[in-house]
């Protein structure tokens, strides 16, 4: 087993619910995040950005690593923000997402999921490694909420079921228990417990 990763991330957020999850998963294993600002290239699929991604992060983290790169996808947008979903929140933000859909009334107007793309390279492997997560949900009608970060606000996950609540509204642990971040996570830890097995 591993005892030491690096989680590559400028976001200090995405950092401390990885931190929560992996240390009631994996408590033999220390998490560092390895601060910096990771280039993204404009690409197709989270996974295309998120390999790139890990290139860059290799350099500036050496040892085991991993790297996540994440989106807000909206049907009736054609999955927009998507892979676009880091600049969509510095210029849109919410309120331009909730804007963009001012003419969808009903709920299954605004299906929408979030998704994580968690890329891992182990050192004793020297390979790199892909974990996916996914949370189906829809874009509410205005922002609630003051917890977590991102579109936080205005998404509404399925679960648990005949959850009303948006991810800003639940607490941590509540966001951790379905969150697309947590579930690419869990994959990573199945994985590395089963490679790692007698
Ligand atoms: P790093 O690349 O440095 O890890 P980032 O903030 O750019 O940080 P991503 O590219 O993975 O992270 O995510 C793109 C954006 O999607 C992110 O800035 C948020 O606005 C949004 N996002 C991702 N995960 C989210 C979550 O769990 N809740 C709310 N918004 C999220």
């Amino acid at each position: 087993m591993i005892n030491h990763i690096w989680f590559a991330t400028g976001n200090d957020h995405k950092f401390s619910e990885a931190r929560d999850f992996l240390v009631q998963a994996l408590p033999g294993l220390q998490l560092e995040q390895c601060k910096g600002d990771f280039p993204e290239i404009q690409a197709s699929s989270l996974e295309e950005v998120a390999r790139y991604k890990i290139q860059a992060a290799m350099d500036a983290c050496p040892g085991n690593l991993f790297i996540e790169d994440a989106g807000l996808f909206i049907s009736c947008l054609h999955g927009f923000p998507g892979v676009y979903s880091s600049y969509v929140k510095k210029t849109l933000d919410c309120d331009g997402i909730l804007k963009l859909l001012g003419d969808k009334q009903e709920k299954i107007q605004r299906v929408a999921y979030f998704e994580t793309c968690t890329c891992v390279f182990l050192e004793e492997m020297q390979e790199i490694h892909i974990f996916k997560g996914r949370i189906d949900g829809h874009i509410g009608f205005k922002e609630r909420g003051a917890r977590g970060f991102g579109f936080d606000p205005i998404f509404i996950p399925d679960e648990p079921a005949g959850n009303e609540l948006t991810f800003a509204e639940m607490t941590p642990v509540q966001k951790n228990a379905v969150s697309h971040r947590t579930r690419a996570l869990n994959h990573f830890k199945q994985w590395l417990l089963q490679s790692h097995s007698p």
